[in-house]
């Protein structure tokens, strides 16, 4: 019938009467599709009391039944436990008032127009004025319905009614606050709430007449299935298009009943291809396949799986893997390749294909495309239930077949101790890979079902990767089926999106990439207990799935906004690799604890002391002096239990990562001859520059770290003030008489060379001009000075940025996927967005335009983090000071109107900037800083004015 899986149904009832022979075999269908997930609704004109047999619907979830009364008026769920009201619109005075004026209105016109007019009671919200036409003939047809409209419609504009909605046939005026149109509307919005946009969506009624239940059809329906039932052809608007599949209520049993056989024969789902939530991938390059299979990677749970294509082939570089798990050891330390659960057998592998990823529900779609009957797919990693996998696959039965569900990983690093093991365990698969080394252990169990009919074969696949009860779950989830596994998936991820996102209606494509920012640091930082955020994710080889800064000062900052509790799990992850850090303090005659550059499974260094620049063999001494990670671990800490508004963490559990970070810097500094404290032989971020003294970035994090822990530790008296003591007298580099902080001693003598002078940034100067060239020079690969504003603004001199920014940035090459994001949430603080907007956009564009040629190894989740940092720090300015949220917007001109979402102090904060306002809803009572204004308490919205900036 209509040839496609829809995940919601609405069923437009007035028009089509009332279903001959009673609603039970509606209610039966209707209950089966709610069962498997589906949304469905029925819109009627009557109140519930008069909506019939309907009410007698018991549905159970995962999916919901609504029933629509009085045009919108009244909104019922029906549950197992009967109907509940979930909506109703109550008319104020002020409603009550201009509906009867809209009522005298039309009736002065219709009355000048020799129609005589009646009044009839109407319900709540609602008026209904009758038509009695002199002449009998000119009673039906749409031409006289269509006269009613026009000229109700012209009494309610000429009386300046906006808000009053008008719908007409040709016996009667219905005049009301919100019509049909609205209805749907708030329709649509419930099935956004469980992540199912228009496109997945089925209208059937009798749309064959202007007026009533046409009303329904509003432009948001562009992409839905429309399905006119009636004996009538439907009239010729252009959007949505209308289906005509005359046949009444049978035709909506047959089309429900095409749904539920889709979903018993295991057909493929299909995406809303919405472009405000979907990255598209066409065409044959395979070439790209090593890129997209990153960017489609799918993620939850701590668990995730490349987007790579199902079938065999030399493009494919499948993997799977588990925060946390790691095999080999020393610097060769990676994330241990779990068993394959995504591979399909297509003989032949397919030429040319599209493949979607559909951010708001999590899903990877691919539809071959080389002609013939097509091969589609559909995989998740489920935000539901942590662990569970799935995949559905259709395509001709010569072509396509299931195969082992569960492989040995793709070859790839080998290390000693690495094992493959798989079996049978009654109906159920299982594979593990484990390292002897490391004892870690990614154990997963699969149940496949195929099935073949009329030459097409289906196959669905639930993998379950736990430690315990893979079996079981596994084989739970294939009875519950995909289409309800899918229906949960969906479900939690519309819950993300209705807290965290962006809104920017004029710059669509900004709107999607930080989406797809949004979507990603969803799918790697996504454990509650403990979290290991590597410099590439979970989403490829590169870095082995290293801890590096990137997760304490990009990332975490970025997650804590987004999944407080993530960030928490991240705080977890350093905490317990603090006897690692205190032992490596102590190996380098040191006290407190130093944390390494790399980070994996134990806490000790894992950095290589080797690698390779532009083919040349380097020696890597970032292991050996790139020490400020000990002050970031720290600044993590306490900007993590600042944002979820839990600072008795930082005197509990966390203290000594506060205490043991400052006590390592504390025992670091030399104090030269004249009581001056410096910090010799580091790198700082700038990596270009090695073993340098007196990095300010550096020293300025150290005093902040011995500072914070001064302000917050249990310690004695004479450490604390001995804290207090070195911490004033560090070097920091500051130039009172140019506003600027020297980024170590003796930078300043360096070749003033811009990175202008190399190439048009980002531009990787080292591997352009030789590293001795490059360290010999003022340019530098990232924010070092810098980062200090970003990170501790409130330990950088006063009035300091704005020198910084402009001494700095034009000797800022962006060499690092670290840099841009960064620059441009400072930027936009400076006042500058559209500058900001500029870097923002390198950011947003490293992997989705592959920029750096490296996206093949994984995401730079650094540089997605700095995209939500630069949105939310930079272009919304956002600030949390104890218990205060500080905003001060400065959006670039490319986005007049934006709105973000994010989480704060236990709180969900949305703030919608124009060019008048800053709206500010919060969920429960907050104290807001609005630009200059004093804080106020608010809850709900609030409306500020937009200050100037000077
Ligand atoms: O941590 C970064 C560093 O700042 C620049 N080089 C790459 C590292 C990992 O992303």
């Amino acid at each position: 019938m209509i040839d496609r899986t829809v995940e919601a149904v609405v069923l437009a009832a007035d028009a089509l009467g009332p279903p001959p022979g009673g609603a039970a075999a509606l209610r039966r269908r209707l209950e089966a599709l709610v069962a498997a997930g589906v949304s469905a609704a029925v819109t009627t004109g009557a109140s519930a009391a008069h909506s019939g047999d309907l009410l007698r619907s018991r549905p159970a979830g995962p999916g919901r039944l609504l029933l629509v009364c009085r045009h919108g008026g009244e909104v019922y769920e029906l549950g197992p436990r009967g109907p509940v009201r979930v909506g109703r619109r109550v008319p104020s005075a002020a409603d009550d008032a201009a509906l009867d004026r809209a009522v005298t209105a039309i009736r002065a016109r219709l009355d000048g127009r020799g129609v005589v007019s009646r009044r009839v009671p109407g319900q709540v919200g609602r008026r209904v004025v009758g038509v009695r036409w002199p002449d009998r003939a000119r009673l039906a047809g749409p031409a006289a319905a269509t006269l009613v409209r026009d000229l109700a419609a012209g009494a309610v504009a000429a009386a300046g009614l906006p808000d009053v909605r008008v719908s007409a046939g040709a016996t009667h005026v219905d005049v009301s606050l919100a019509d049909r149109g609205d209805a749907m509307r708030d329709l649509l919005v419930r099935f956004a709430s469980r992540g199912i946009g228009p496109g997945l969506v089925l209208v059937a009624g009798d749309f064959a007449h202007t007026g009533d239940d046409t009303a329904l059809l509003v432009p948001e329906l562009d992409r839905a299935v429309v399905v006119s039932v009636g004996a009538g052809r439907p009239g010729g608007r252009a959007r949505p298009a209308v289906r005509h599949r005359p046949g009444g209520w049978a035709t909506v049993l047959a089309l429900l009943d095409e749904q539920l056989d889709r979903r018993r024969s295991a057909r493929v789902p299909c995406v809303d291809e919405d472009p405000a939530w979907v990255v598209v991938e066409t065409g044959a390059d395979r070439l790209r396949h090593r890129v997209t299979e990153t960017l489609f990677t799918l993620g939850a749970g701590g668990l995730a799986t490349r987007g790579s294509v199902e079938e065999d082939g030399p493009e494919a570089a499948p993997l799977t893997v588990a925060d946390g798990r790691y095999t080999a050891r020393g610097p060769a330390q990676h994330l241990l390749p779990g068993p394959q659960w995504a591979a399909l057998d297509i003989d032949p592998p397919p030429a040319a294909d599209r493949r979607v990823l559909d951010l708001r529900t999590g899903v990877l779609y691919r539809q071959t495309g080389e002609g013939g009957p097509p091969i589609r797919t559909l995989r998740l990693v489920s935000a539901d239930s942590p662990g569970l996998a799935a995949l559905c696959a259709e395509g001709p039965a010569g072509r396509l077949t299931g195969g082992a569900p569960l492989r040995a990983p793709a070859a790839g690093p080998r290390s000693d101790g690495r094992s493959w093991t798989t079996g049978d365990a009654g109906g159920c698969v299982w594979g593990r890979t484990a390292d002897a080394g490391t004892g870690a252990v990614i154990t997963a169990a699969a149940v496949q079902a195929e099935a073949v009919a009329g030459g097409l074969r289906t196959v669905s696949r639930f993998a379950v990767f736990a430690d315990r009860d893979a079996a079981g779950r596994a084989r739970r989830a294939a009875r519950r089926g995909f289409a309800r596994v899918l229906a949960e998936h969906r479900a939690a991820w519309a819950l993300r999106w209705e807290d965290v996102d962006i809104r920017i209606p004029d710059a669509p494509a900004d709107q999607l990439a930080i989406r797809f920012a949004l979507f990603h640091l969803w799918g790697t930082a996504a454990r509650h207990d403990e979290c290991a955020v590597g410099a590439r994710g979970l989403s490829g080889t590169g870095y082995g799935g290293h801890v590096f800064w990137d997760a304490d000062a990009y990332v975490l900052p970025a997650v804590v906004s987004i999944d407080p509790d993530a960030a928490t799990a991240m705080v977890r992850y350093r905490l317990r690799r603090l006897p690692a850090a205190r032992a490596a303090a102590r190996a380098a005659g040191r006290r407190g604890a130093r944390f390494p550059w790399e980070s994996a499974v134990s806490g000790d260094d894992v950095t290589p002391n080797a690698g390779y620049l532009g083919g040349t063999r380097v020696p890597i001494r970032t292991g050996e002096l790139e020490e400020h990670i000990t002050a970031d671990v720290a600044w993590a800490a306490v900007h993590a239990a600042t944002w979820t508004g839990t600072p008795e963490r930082l005197t509990g559990e966390w203290a000594p990562l506060l205490t043991e970070t400052a006590r390592y810097w504390a025992s670091r500094i030399r104090l030269d001859a004249g009581g001056n404290a410096h910090i010799d032989r580091v790198i700082g971020p700038d990596e270009y520059h090695e073993d340098v003294d007196d990095n300010a970035y550096t020293n300025v994090m150290a005093r902040w770290n011995l500072r914070a822990a001064a302000d917050l530790a249990a310690v004695p008296d004479d450490e604390r003030a001995g804290w207090r003591e070195l911490a004033g007298r560090l070097a920091d580099g500051f130039d009172p008489a140019t506003g600027r902080y020297e980024q170590f001693a003796g930078y300043r003598l360096l070749a003033p060379l811009r990175a202008a002078d190399v190439g048009e940034p980002p531009v990787a100067a080292d591997v352009l001009l030789g590293r001795a060239r490059v360290a010999a020079s003022q340019l530098i690969k990232q924010p070092d000075v810098l980062m200090l504003h970003h990170l501790v603004p409130d330990e950088t001199a006063t009035g300091s940025l704005g020198p910084n920014l402009d001494f700095y940035l034009p000797r800022t090459t962006h060499g690092s996927s670290l840099s841009p994001a960064v620059s441009a949430a400072l930027l936009a603080r400076a006042g500058r967005p559209d500058e900001a907007l500029h870097l923002l956009r390198h950011a947003m564009d490293l992997d989705l335009g592959d920029t750096t040629g490296t996206t093949a190894g994984g995401l730079h989740v650094a540089a997605l983090g700095g995209v939500w940092q630069a949105v939310v720090a930079g272009f919304a300015g956002v600030r949390v000071r104890g218990s205060v949220v500080h905003l001060d917007p400065c959006p670039p001109a490319a986005w007049p109107r934006f709105e973000v979402r994010f989480r704060c102090l236990g709180r969900r904060i949305r703030v919608a900037v124009d060019a008048a306002a800053v709206a500010v809803h919060t969920d429960a009572p907050t104290w807001l800083q609005v630009g200059g204004s004093p804080p106020r308490r608010c809850g709900g919205w609030t409306r500020f004015p937009r200050r100037s900036r000077p």
